[in-house]
């Protein structure tokens, strides 16, 4: 490892985050960024010419992922790989994934300025669709492996848009994902750095979060069918309305989370459409997303069991019939224990409050976890907000992250 910590400028990371922040914003003030659509795309043009800019070689895999590479002393070293995901939720803040990679991208500028040369090679990669627009984290999962042929044919968004008609739009071929597939001897270790998303870090005063574990997740597409009718002479007792379904299944969901989850269990319900989604008409078709969260796969899967017992009651009772499909099942995975500890170190070298954590949101990270050690560092987000043009944290506390994103980096690929 080497001595002196080259220096970050969070002024150039300052002016990253604005440029970047104005791509995709709306006037409503949030930044709608959604994997494959034209602001992700001009996102990621941006990204390569600035990655360019610090003199980087620049590519991009089958997948669309945005990849820099810092070139180490030892070619066939297997890679250090830094990033997270510049593609964001509808009505987005400017962090999330966002400054993960800026922060990578200063860091790795900061090294090639300061001439130190790692032993291994550094790469940055902007994961492709990690918030799950067509259902899973598509880059990710790319560079793992984990992509089928079934991902690829069946991969639509909750508007039903397919994902190979959203890539083609930009001339990418979806089945080219397949190909993006990293040899796992190829990646010593992945590190990102991300906002917390939550309140603990922010609640305590402290500026580093050391991730111990990733929370799991699954995402379902429900659907109940009942039977269209008139609004105003479908007597109550007669109509088979696909709403109620929904209704009742998000009445209980507190009671499913009490009776089979943990503390740490989360469920939600982000989005509904009704069909054919007209004030007087009782709907006939009711979709809606299910996202469920827990640290412990044991627990997932009893919620998922649960649930399914939930909405069969609930089809039986109202007349109705349902019926779900598995966008994503995540794992919940603990970050490496030899890479915590650097994250622990080179947050206590740059002088910062910081705690070990656990994440409750999903990020690339977990997925990348089944090919090689990670690790994740976390700075605070302020009252918890996230997936909201609330998202914020401080600058010093960006600056924090970013010299132990470096200080980490340094540990890991000078050696
Ligand atoms: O949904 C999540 O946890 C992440 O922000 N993609
Ligand atoms: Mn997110
Ligand atoms: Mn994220
Ligand atoms: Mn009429």
């Amino acid at each position: 490892m080497v001595e002196t910590i080259p220096d970050i400028s969070i002024d150039r990371l300052g002016t990253d985050l604005r440029e970047l922040s104005e791509i995709g914003r709306a006037e409503d003030g949030g930044v709608y960024r959604m994997a494959f659509t034209e602001a992700d795309m001009e996102g990621k043009a941006w990204l390569e010419q600035r990655m360019k800019d610090a003199g980087l070689e620049t590519s991009r895999d089958g997948a669309a992922n945005v990849i820099a590479r810092l070139a180490g002393k030892n070619p066939d070293a297997p890679a250090l790989v830094i990033g997270s995901h510049i593609d964001t939720v509808p009505c987005a803040g400017i962090l999330d994934g966002t400054l993960g990679v800026l922060t990578g991208l200063e860091c790795l500028r900061a090294l090639k300025e300061s001439g130190q040369v790692p032993e291994r090679d550094i790469e940055l990669i902007a994961f492709s669709d990690e918030e799950g627009r067509f259902g899973g984290m598509l880059g990710s999962q790319s560079f793992t492996g984990q992509v089928t042929p079934d991902t690829i044919h069946l991969a639509t968004d909750p508007g039903g848009v397919k994902l190979a008609d959203a890539m083609g739009e930009f001339g990418l071929d979806p089945w080219l994902a397949l190909q993006a597939r990293r040899d796992p001897k190829s990646v010593a270790a992945y590190l990102e750095l991300h906002i917390e998303q939550g309140p603990v870090l922010a609640g305590h005063e402290e500026q580093i979060g050391v991730v111990e574990a990733i929370t799991g997740l699954f995402k379902w597409t429900v659907s109940f069918s009942g039977e269209p009718n008139h609004a105003g002479t479908t007597p109550m007792p007669m109509r088979r309305d696909a709403f109620m379904g929904v209704a009742d299944f998000a009445h209980e969901l507190p009671r499913l989370l009490d009776e089979y989850g943990s503390d740490r269990s989360r469920a939600t319900i982000g989005r509904v459409d009704l069909t054919p989604g007209s004030a007087n008409t009782v709907p006939g078709e009711a979709k809606f997303t299910l996202d469920v969260r827990d640290t412990d796969e044991t627990v997932m899967h009893e919620l998922a069991e649960a649930a399914r017992r939930i909405l069969n009651a609930i089809a039986r009772r109202r007349g109705l019939r349902s019926s779900y499909e598995v966008e994503s099942w995540i794992k919940p995975v603990d970050c490496d224990p030899a890479l915590t500890d650097m994250v622990e170190a080179a947050a206590k070298d740059a002088g910062t409050r910081f705690r070990r954590m656990e994440s409750g949101a999903a990020h690339d990270a977990q997925i990348v976890a089944s090919i090689c050690p990670v690790g994740m560092i976390f700075v605070p987000s302020i009252d918890g907000k996230s997936h909201s043009p609330a998202e914020w944290t401080p600058w010093d506390d960006i600056e924090a992250g970013a010299r132990v994103m470096l200080g980490t980096i340094q540990r890991i690929a000078f050696s």
